[in-house]
């Protein structure tokens, strides 16, 4: 049986000039597009050569978030959810998206109320995981369950530390019993039931890693977590995330990724 982390497509977004200007919660330095355009374009072909089936959407100008495509979409091997995200100039996303989503999928859902970001919500083979957060509030959060009902996913609600961005800031699930997690998310007692690998100190943001295939997706300067991870048996491929690191991103951020039930 494939396992939940076995992908055969991904979409991704070209970045637009304007992700200079992209959310972020402290004063921070603006990143650089060329910067941006980089670590993105390793992340496109680091999917690749994982064997997955790449799409690349066009630049949004108007959005200067819309590269985290994971956002303002959900999807699974049997279909797709658009979602409502919870920032005011992101909200616009998931409409661009539609079209691309339904190109893809026979079943294409919508959100009906509240807010919801992709990033809040973290896929285990039992269950969909849906962590309020500033983005992903509880009207969304339980519009959610009732849609992912609709294709037989259960659903369960949990916490996102306080000033986390979003749930999966601080995870990423490394296997099907396997999380990668800061102390403060495990601490919740969110993954009670998994192993924890907790993120080293002062690499919390390692948490956003990204498990494709056979490999792990890692921030290259998170040293400590990767040889961890390489300890625990994990193959790990290192990845730049300097740039969107400045403006709160991590490495599942850059893409919606399914295994294709049809082969297409
Ligand atoms: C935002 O604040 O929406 C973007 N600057 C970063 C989004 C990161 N997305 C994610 O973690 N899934």
């Amino acid at each position: 049986m494939a396992a939940i982390f076995d992908f055969t497509n991904a979409i991704i977004r070209r970045p637009a000039k304007s992700v200079v200007k992209g959310l972020r919660a402290g004063a921070g330095a603006d990143p650089t597009y060329e910067g941006v355009v980089a670590e993105h374009a390793a992340y496109g072909a680091a999917l690749v050569n994982a064997g997955v089936a790449v799409t690349i959407l066009p630049a949004l100008e108007d959005f200067p978030d819309s590269v985290f495509v994971e956002d303002p979409a959900l999807v699974f091997p049997e279909g797709a959810v658009l979602l409502r995200p919870g920032a005011k100039t992101r909200a616009g996303e998931a409409a661009l998206l539609a079209p691309a989503l339904k190109e893809k999928f026979e079943t294409v859902l919508a959100l009906e109320d509240g807010s919801a970001d992709g990033g809040d919500i973290l896929t285990t083979a039992e269950r969909v995981m849906i962590g309020l957060s500033a983005r992903t509030d509880k009207a969304g959060a339980e519009a959610l369950m009732r849609v992912l009902a609709k294709i037989g996913r259960r659903a369960s609600i949990v916490e996102t530390p306080k000033d986390v961005l979003h749930f999966k800031t601080d995870c990423a699930l490394l296997d099907e019993e396997t999380v990668l997690a800061t102390k403060r998310l495990s601490l919740s007692g969110a993954f009670n039931g998994f192993r924890v690998l907790h993120a080293p100190d002062a690499e919390e943001a390692a948490a956003n890693a990204l498990r494709v295939n056979d490999v792990v997706f890692v921030g290259a300067r998170f040293r400590k977590t990767i040889e961890m991870l390489e300890r625990e048996g994990f193959k790990t491929v290192p990845l730049p995330v300097d740039e969107i690191g400045k403006i709160d991103a991590g490495l599942s951020c850059m893409s919606l990724r399914w295994r294709s039930l049809t082969g297409e």
